[in-house]
């Protein structure tokens, strides 16, 4: 059946808004994706390792017949594709997709742990989510009210989808 799922996506490497488009664009190539909402472009502070470039990172709305671990093998199989292609042009990983939600599964299993574990902690995937989806449910909490408590520290809207992405 149709479900509705959220990535995050993000990129630190090489033409960043480049790799964005095209990750969407390979989304909307499966005959079993429909591309839905898509946030703004923040351009993030990284987390975790500090010496590293900033982000650009947004969140995507689909609604999918995959299950969740054909999902997971389809976002997989677009870093690959993109970031095989970058590493060799500017080097290391120029692409990260995680699925953030996916409707109706929860899941503890370290190969696709839903919703995703980290997400409720991090600033640059609470502020595009809650662009789009403000009244989505996380542990009977919204998204955007997550979102405030977490605070916008280090991530700053760049633009909208439409506008510079060259995409419908
Ligand atoms: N995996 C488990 N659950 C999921 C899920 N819900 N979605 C497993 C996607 N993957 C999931 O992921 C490692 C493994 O997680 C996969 O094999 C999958 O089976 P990966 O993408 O190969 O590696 P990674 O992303 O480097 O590791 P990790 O721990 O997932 O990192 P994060 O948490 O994704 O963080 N700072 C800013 N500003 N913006 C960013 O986008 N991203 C990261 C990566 C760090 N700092 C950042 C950003
Ligand atoms: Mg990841």
């Amino acid at each position: 059946s149709l479900k509705s799922v959220f990535l995050g996506v993000g990129s630190n490497l090489g033409v960043r808004r480049e790799t964005l488009r095209a990750a969407v664009e390979k989304l909307r190539e499966d005959p079993a994706v429909r591309v839905g909402r898509i946030s703004s472009v923040y351009a993030t502070k990284p987390v975790g390792v500090a010496e590293q470039p900033d982000f650009l990172n947004l969140v995507v709305e689909i609604a999918t017949t995959h299950s969740p671990l054909e999902l997971l093998a389809v976002t997989q199989r677009i870093e690959h594709a993109l970031g095989r292609v970058r590493q060799e042009r500017w080097g290391a990983r120029t692409i990260d997709l995680d699925v953030l939600w996916y409707e109706g599964t929860r899941s503890e299993d370290a190969t696709l742990t839903l919703p995703h574990p980290r997400a409720k902690e991090r600033s640059f995937v609470l502020t595009p989510w809650a662009e789009i989806a403000p009244e989505l449910k996380l542990d009977g909490e919204t998204v955007s009210a997550r979102a405030k408590q977490v605070g916008a520290g280090g991530v700053v809207r760049v633009s909208a989808w439409e506008r510079d992405s060259g995409a419908p």
